[in-house]
């Protein structure tokens, strides 16, 4: 008789954004399919998930609502960003003969303390809780890659820069369109659902729905509704440059071996440009890339020829960049060891 399989609970909460959501989605996909854990996500907004992956059937969803009073503990217990389990469920896990395997699931961060702090055990009501770190380096958890994962063809160069354009709100966005529209090469952007689509709508000054396409001098802006995430992780992969954001997608666009630019999520006393130069220090020493990155986050002023003029040297690093980073193992592989040497 096979082992039953390893039950896993992983919490999530929804602060802003689609990150949480996409990152605790990833995982859970993940887990069930390749490790053939039984997986229930628990996450206070479903709603993202039928987005992302509409009809799926491999991970069970419950709405997270009060103390969870109904559910049993399972073997492996992933609280995602420090989102805090109901005490009633926390007091069933001490209840249990063997209390399961108890992790914080981390943001990213490129910074050097995270390898320091990957993996600590830290005691809480009785029982241990362990940091479960991404990130980029040896030491760390990793990143999140399935095993399928393909790296797409590079995209057919036929005359326009294939863009995609995902970010917060971007003060720095209206001059970056004006460069492109002005621009000698012609530059098609595929303008992703939500804030993208808003910004670009208020600079076009008229309606900028899903499916329409706007021209403005050497400049095509298409309309994309919200995809599901293996058409959007595609969608990096047919681009020539991918504007990312966050952490999910910011991944993602290192998987997919093109340049990319990141704005990070945006913290308060300017934490998240701390991350942005840990990032940077890992990825180039090139001055044109690193401050084309800071502008794009607001620091300095955006200067496209400088950082297009970067785009071939970009390109030919990106497969050995990702190499680089998937050295390590990806994180759902490291987790289910972390975890089954624990059970
Ligand atoms: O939405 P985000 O800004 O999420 C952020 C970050 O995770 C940040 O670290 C966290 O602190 C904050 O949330 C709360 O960006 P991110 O991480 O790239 O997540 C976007 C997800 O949406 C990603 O899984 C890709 C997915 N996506 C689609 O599936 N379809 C789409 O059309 C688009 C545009 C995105």
């Amino acid at each position: 008789m096979p082992p039953p399989p390893v039950r896993c609970d992983i919490f999530c909460r929804v602060i802003d954004n689609l990150g949480d959501a996409g990152v605790t989605w990833r995982l859970s996909r993940q887990l069930a399919v390749e490790f053939s854990w039984q997986v229930r996500l628990v996450i206070d907004d479903p709603a993202p998930l039928a987005g992302f992956a509409p009809g799926q059937q491999f991970v069970e969803v419950r709405r997270w609502e009060g103390d969870c009073a109904d559910l049993m503990p399972a073997d492996v217990v992933i609280e995602a960003f420090a989102c805090d389990l109901p005490p009633r469920y926390v007091e069933a896990m001490r209840a249990r003969a063997r209390p399961p395997v108890w992790l914080n699931l981390e943001y990213l961060s490129a910074e050097d303390w995270v390898v320091g702090c990957h993996g600590l055990p830290s005691p809480q009501a009785g029982l241990q809780k362990f940091f479960f770190f991404p990130g980029f380096v040896p030491g760390t958890g990793g990143l999140l890659r399935e095993r399928d994962h393909a790296v797409p063809p590079a995209p057919i160069f036929a005359g326009s820069l294939e863009i995609s354009l995902f970010c917060y709100e971007n003060p720095r966005l209206p001059a970056l369109l004006a460069a492109w529209l002005d621009g000698e090469q012609p530059i098609h952007c595929h303008v992703c659902a939500g804030l993208p689509r808003q910004q670009v709508e208020a600079w076009l000054d008229e309606t900028f729905s899903a499916g329409m396409t706007a021209r403005r001098g050497n400049l095509t802006l298409s309309a994309l509704p919200f995809l599901p995430q293996p058409d959007y992780d595609a969608l990096l992969g047919r681009c020539h440059l991918n504007f990312v954001r966050g952490e999910d997608s910011f991944v993602r666009a290192q998987w997919a071996e093109r340049p990319f630019v990141w704005q990070a999520y945006p913290q308060a006393q300017a934490g998240h440009l701390i991350k942005l130069d840990a990032f940077l220090n890992l990825y180039t020493d090139d001055a044109a890339v690193r401050d084309f990155f800071f502008a794009w986050n607001g620091v300095g002023s955006l200067d496209w020829p400088a950082f297009a003029a970067r785009l071939p040297a970009l390109a030919a690093k990106a497969p050995g960049w990702a190499r680089q980073i998937a050295a390590q193992g990806d994180l759902a592989t490291n987790l289910v060891k972390f975890c089954t040497a624990r059970l």
